[in-house]
């Protein structure tokens, strides 16, 4: 046996890498020029790292017959799957764990690619090529001469090669292994991606070029003034011609400016001008400090409103083009996100660009994960080991330096679930000294030895509640932090739940600044059989499931429920009804609403404001409400006008809505921004007068529309509308916050309902009453093995036109566990499709997740009302409906009840594990839901608050059905 060749060693070296340039600002020159080398490259993948030799990097080696693939691109998801497929893991590494080593079995990609320089190319000063992000590990020739390997796959590396370029047939060769030592350092919790999947580009470095400069920008709240200071490694000078600003580089200035917020992203268009080039700036003044124990930016503590945010497409996977980046700025922005955590590694620069123009609050994170160590108690964890501080130096300074100019970056954090270790403090040392006008955040570290502010994930709001309060003790540095949740509501499925009340109290507390959801979209991968794949649906040997797809978006960036919700929450105008039961004072409304301004920069000039007026949902007069500017934080209250007559005794609402006054660089005048519903008269409930009686007849009851099965009791048919198989229903198909191991308790309720038998319920018939004015169904529904039970009693009575369910459920016995929903099931025919509701809408929402959830008259398809979660589960549940109207029937409830209709059942939703597993069947089933149990955050965090749980209880509910003519 031969040993294995020195040649490679360096894919096992701990070190970052040799022959790249030090890192330094990424920034397009206006006059310097470029060639970018993205387009269709020529791939051979071998299924170990020396498997065949580096020959292919010799200029007048033969490609042609190589496939070709799209760089930037990962070669896992081109080719249908001729080079490899993608594997998903959360945290485990998916190869044996003995750092610094990798497999054998090292998928490696040689990729070729041929350029002539354009006629224009300058023939003096040199050249750099620039690789934007390559996972994991390359080493590249430039016409045939190696000039260096990198690792660090989310993070700029650049090399000189002036020296080597040629007029034509320049012929660059990177041979990219997927496991590396760096991916130890890489264990994200997302697909495992190799191949070049940002730009490559070659760069002309005119002499006398600017290189590197930092842009320091800063604003004192108390003079208005910004004072700019550009340090350049090449002497020049700084224009700013708004400002009339014209200095040399190294030379402060102070100014009056516009300070750059996230809400007001004031950018100050500059320039530095070298000998050799022009560099146009794009300056955002505003200065972060940490101060009396909070995050102040210009003077003022901000309450992040944060999503975490993965790159991700769903055809593209890490492979993200500028307009993709556009699309999720512009849908945080709309959805009133103000920050974003880049989870976990520096986004594509391009999209830091965006946050500065359109205005985010941006969480810079490092390319650092070492999460898998966890299995082994952290032992070997390389932030915890000497040999691979260069490498964590590296990362931070490739960061740090690349994204230092951007005013959107306002922390910087280590990196993500790296447990403790002495690289964690030297990164945060070097961070500190390079760059005192940030802060620093790292989650992993309780005690928040090496940050800026005590950080954590997933913490129950009753934790939360006491870190604000301060009554959470831990060190006397922590003592003195602020507080964020880097990763609160994991938006897995049906979900999240609970976030009303996690930001009610950051709202309450100073020391709670705000929250980043996990996370922003699912990683879905499109998938020709499957619709979307995840884990385990490429054969991995070991994949975590469905956990990647825990995001606010769905893969194609359709906004899912969660994300509505959020937009809700999160408000920057709270619109309450003064004296309505909504807020604390109590009693019916009085017709003022408090208008908040909840942001933390802007007054409300950028808002106009409206009210409208619905009696049973149908808006009768609107009209334009005028609000006063209020500065941040500030309250006022305004009369609405007098309540429109009205002598319908209907249910009665004020609507304030506030929206956008003018358009805006990430939406159009209108857009709707935040809205408040008060109710004025409350709705009568339906009444049914019990004159009409059964009648006995040949196998078949009658009584008013309705006819019912002799021997059973069962409902038949109301009119002419064939009603099937209406019954108790308690099962739902479980979400994945449903099958999370609740982290209170530590099991699921999904694991606990099956194991009790909740979807195997059986229905006992006890007895089939004719009364005189009412026909009683009395039974018993449990599980078998089991003691307890619902006892469970149909009374059905009727007007002659109009059919009333009276629904009685009793519990026997031992309840230990909530029920999943309460009430009533049936099957329509599939000729239902059309349905019209008035009640909460147009979304689903549930007893957690129902604050987007407005009071109105709406209208759907049946699978119009389907959220397509990727995994199927429970989903599409409008709360607080009045009546709904379908298949011929009309249905008002009493109380208020959780309307739902699919064309299959919740068995059949239960058992799918993609959306191409359910196939509409001949029935519409409807569920008609007197409470569902609520949703939480079971999958990764706290579960359903007590509130929101639906015990087993005595219960009572009615509907009235009637035929619609
Ligand atoms: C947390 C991770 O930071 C994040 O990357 C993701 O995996 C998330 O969980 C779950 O989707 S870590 C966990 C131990 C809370």
């Amino acid at each position: 046996m031969t040993s294995r060749t020195t040649a490679i060693d360096y894919v096992e070296d701990v070190s970052p890498g040799s022959g790249a340039l030090p890192p330094r600002a990424w920034y397009a020159s206006s006059d310097a020029k470029s060639l970018s080398l993205n387009g269709s490259w020529r791939l051979r993948v071998s299924p170990t790292i020396d498997a065949e030799d580096d020959s292919f990097a010799e200029p007048g080696f033969d490609a042609g017959g190589w496939p070709e693939v799209t760089v930037p691109g990962h070669w896992v998801l081109q080719g249908d799957g001729a080079f490899g497929l993608p594997i998903y893991t959360n945290h485990l590494y998916p190869f044996p764990v003995d750092p610094p080593h990798v497999p054998t079995e090292n998928p490696t990609g040689d990729h070729l690619r041929v350029f002539d320089l354009p006629a224009d190319w300058p023939t003096d000063g040199g050249a750099v090529i620039r690789f934007d992000g390559v996972e994991s590990c390359a080493r590249v020739w430039l016409n045939g001469t190696d000039i260096g390997e990198f690792k660090g796959s989310r993070l700029q590396h650049e090399f000189a090669v002036g020296h080597l370029l040629k007029p034509s047939g320049n012929v660059l060769a990177v041979r990219v292994h997927q496991w590396s030592a760096g991916s130890y350092l890489e264990d994200q919790d997302q697909w495992w991606l190799p191949g070049i999947f940002r730009d490559v580009t070659l760069l002309h470095r005119p002499a006398g070029s600017a290189a590197d400069f930092f842009v320091h920008a800063s604003y004192d709240h108390v003079t208005g003034e910004g004072t700019l200071l550009v340090d350049s490694d090449v002497d020049g000078r700084v224009t700013v011609p708004a400002l009339d600003i014209d200095v040399a580089t190294g030379e402060p200035v102070t100014v009056p400016v516009q300070a750059w917020t996230a809400e007001t992203p004031k950018l100050y268009d500059g320039e530095l001008v070298t000998e050799g080039e022009r560099v146009p700036l794009r300056i955002g003044f505003r200065t972060v400090v940490l101060e009396d124990g909070l995050i102040k930016v210009n003077g003022k503590a901000v309450l992040f409103k944060g999503v975490n945010r993965h790159e991700w497409h769903p055809d593209k996977g890490r492979a993200l083009d500028l307009e993709t980046m556009r699309e999720d700025v512009l849908l945080m922005k709309r959805h009133n996100v103000n920050a974003v955590r880049t989870s976990h590694y520096p986004p594509h620069p391009a999209f830091l660009d965006l946050c500065d123009e359109y205005g985010l609050w941006v969480i810079d994170e490092c390319d650092l994960e070492t999460h898998g160590f966890t299995e082994q108690a952290w032992r070997d964890n390389p932030v915890d080991d000497d040999r691979w501080t260069p490498a964590l130096l590296d990362r931070a300074a490739r960061m740090v330096e690349r994204d230092k100019n951007h005013p959107s970056v306002v922390i910087w954090s280590l990196g993500n679930e790296a447990g403790t270790g002495r690289g964690l403090t030297a990164m945060a040392e070097w961070i500190h000294g390079r760059d005192a006008s940030r802060l620093v955040h790292y989650e992993g570290d309780w005690n928040s030895r090496d940050t800026d502010m005590y950080s954590r994930m997933y913490a129950s709001h009753a934790e939360v509640e006491q870190i604000g309060q301060e009554l959470d003790g831990g060190t006397h540095k922590r003592r003195g932090l602020p507080f964020i949740l880097c990763e609160y509501a994991h938006a897995m499925g049906n979900g999240p739940g609970g976030l009303a009340d996690y930001q009610r109290l950051f709202e309450t507390y100073e020391r709670l600044q705000g929250a980043f959801v996990w996370e922003w979209i699912d990683h879905g991968i499109t998938h020709p059989e499957l619709g979307y794949a995840y884990g385990g649906d490429f054969g991995e040997e070991l994949h975590d499931g469905n956990f990647v797809c825990d995001g606010l978006l769905f893969p194609d960036r359709t906004p899912s429920p969660g994300l509505l919700e959020f937009k809700k929450v999160v408000e920057p105008v709270g619109i309450e009804g003064w004296g309505s039961p909504q807020t604390e004072f109590g009693g019916g409304f009085a017709g003022t609403v408090r208008v908040t301004n909840k942001q933390d920069f802007a007054d409300l000039s950028a808002f106009a404001f409206e009210w409208s007026y619905q009696v049973d949902g149908e808006t009768v007069e609107s009209g334009s409400l005028s609000v006063p500017a209020l500065a941040p934080g500030e309250s006022g209250e305004v009369k609405l006008p007098e309540p429109p007559a009205d002598g319908s005794g209907g249910e009665t609402q004020w609507t304030v809505r506030a929206s956008l006054a003018t358009d805006t660089a990430w939406a159009p005048k209108g857009h709707p921004v935040a809205w408040g519903q008060f109710a004025v008269s409350a709705r009568q409930s339906p009444k049914v007068a019990a004159t009409d009686g059964p009648v006995l007849g040949e196998r078949v009851i009658t009584l008013g529309p309705a006819s019912f099965d002799a021997r059973t009791g069962a409902l038949r048919t109301i009119g002419g509308v064939a009603v099937n198989g209406l019954r108790l229903d308690v099962w739902r198909a479980t979400t994945d916050n449903d099958e999370g191991a609740e982290w209170v308790t530590g099991t699921s309720f999904a694991e606990l309902w099956r194991k009790y038998g909740l979807h195997r319920m059986r229905h006992r018939l006890d007895g089939v009453e004719i009364g005189d004015d009412a026909l009683t169904v009395r039974t018993r529904v449990a599980p078998a093995a089991w003691e307890f039970g619902l006892a469970t009693v149909y009374r059905w009575t009727s007007d002659g036109n109009r059919l009333k369910l009276t629904v009685s459920v009793g519990p026997e016995g031992e309840w230990t566990v909530p029920l999943p929903r309460l009430g009533v099931r049936f099957g329509l025919d599939a000729s239902a499709d059309r349905v019209r509701w008035f009640g909460g809408g147009p979304g689903e929402g549930y007893a957690d997740t129902k604050s987007a959830s407005q009071l109105g008259r709406w209208e759907s398809t049946v699978d119009g009302l389907q959220t397509p979660y990727l995994r199927p589960q429970e989903n599409g549940a409008r709360a607080d409906v009045r009546w709904a109207e379908i298949g011929g029937l009309r249905i008002e409830g009493d109380p208020e009840f959780s309307f739902s209709a699919r064309r299959w059942t919740t068995e059949q939703l239960d058992a799918a594990s993609h959306r191409t597993d359910l196939t509409p069947g001949d029935t519409v089933w409807v569920n008609l839901d007197h409470a569902l149990h609520g949703i939480g955050t079971g999958s990764c965090g706290p579960g359903v608050l007590p509130q929101y749980a639906l015990r087993a209880e005595p219960a009572e509910f009615s509907f009235v059905f009637s035929e619609i003519s």
